[in-house]
């Protein structure tokens, strides 16, 4: 997969820079057979190629697909998305990851499906998983953390999510704490944080991340269309899966090390500058009850805290929020 992403990556250069399978062959340690393998592999997957006698391949069209050398052609990382399982149609990726995990799958290893049938939310709650439409994915991290500082994770990973929304369209992503980014209001990604661990010892915490990215509003479920939107409707034109994949693994890693490294407040600081929620008038509703109060920000341990009407300041580890 290295040497057919790298291949991926050098056609993309296009017809006036061909790759020479010869040279790639000699680079990787390969044979010239192998590389012509891969030529023909990328085109049954969808990519046009195009070659010149004795000069080499390049690319004239990509298909819009996931799979991992369409993914790590634009990865920047160590280790995050180095080895992914693609699945074109699974109940839910999560399942995968936490058998994954168990049988000691890397840190950074991705599961990533093309269609899920029973994505699941927080709650058991059920998420949209269109085919071919968003990016569904599990990551798998083994990040150095006691299962205290696990919670947090869900606020990395938004940090990171908005970050690569950011960088590679105009769209502008608001966080709502703990777990939604928002376009215009509406729901563009959903995380779940799932957790393996000892009582002092996290083995493995699994980032379910969900981005809605090409559908129109039809591919959305009735009951939740006035809710959800996507990237493409956002944008107004369709948003490559396979870049926006890489951007989010990139700034995962990055800050994960980050938080790993320096604690939570560097995390803190990014995440306050996104959030929706800060300074308004909330319902919170926890499985106990529904109250308002006003948000002031998150504590250091990721807990949102919001003051009551009688000037108590109340720290929430976990509940939905609606802004009023
Ligand atoms: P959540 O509990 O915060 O949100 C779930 C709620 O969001 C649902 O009850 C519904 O109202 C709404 N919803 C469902 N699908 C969508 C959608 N596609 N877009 C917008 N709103 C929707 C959020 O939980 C966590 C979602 C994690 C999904 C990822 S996908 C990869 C991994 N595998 C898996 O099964 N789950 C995770």
């Amino acid at each position: 997969t290295n040497v057919k992403s790298e291949l991926l990556k050098r056609m993309s250069a296009g017809k006036d820079h061909p790759v020479s399978g010869q040279q790639l062959a000699e680079e990787y340690g390969v044979s010239r057979t192998a590389i012509w393998k891969y030529v023909k592999e990328l085109e049954s997957e969808g990519y046009e190629i195009g070659s010149i006698r004795k000069r080499g391949y390049y690319l004239i069209d990509s298909p819009d697909t996931i799979l991992p050398a369409a993914v790590q052609q634009f990865l920047q990382t160590k280790q995050y998305g180095r080895t992914i399982r693609h699945i074109e149609s699974c109940p839910s990726t999560q399942m995968l990851a936490h058998e994954e995990a168990q049988n000691g799958a890397p840190d950074g290893m991705v599961i990533i499906a093309d269609e899920q049938t029973a994505g699941k939310g927080r709650l058991s709650r059920p998420w949209s998983s269109a085919a071919g439409k968003g990016i569904w994915m599990s990551v798998i991290t083994r990040p150095e953390l006691t299962p205290q500082q696990a919670p947090q994770m869900t606020l990395v990973a938004a940090v990171a999510i908005v970050r690569a929304i950011e960088e590679l369209t105009e769209v502008t992503p608001t966080i709502k704490w703990p777990n939604d980014i928002l376009a215009g209001g509406r729901k563009l990604t959903g995380i779940l944080t799932e957790l393996q661990a000892d009582p002092d010892r996290v083995k493995a915490i699994i980032l379910g991340i969900g981005m809605n990215v090409n559908q129109q509003s039809q591919d959305f479920p009735e009951e939740i269309r006035a809710i959800a939107t996507s990237l493409s409707i956002e944008e107004g034109q369709p948003v490559n899966r396979a870049k926006l994949t890489a951007k989010v693994l990139d700034y995962l890693e990055l800050y994960v090390a980050l938080y790993v490294d320096k604690g939570f407040t560097p995390i803190k600081l990014l995440w306050e500058s996104y959030a929706d929620s800060i300074g308004k008038r909330v319902r919170i509703s926890t499985l106990q009850d529904t109250y308002e109060a006003t948000a002031r920000g998150i504590s250091e341990d990721g807990r949102l805290e919001v003051v009551l009407d009688d000037g108590t300041v109340r720290g929430i580890y976990s509940a939905d929020i609606h802004i009023i």
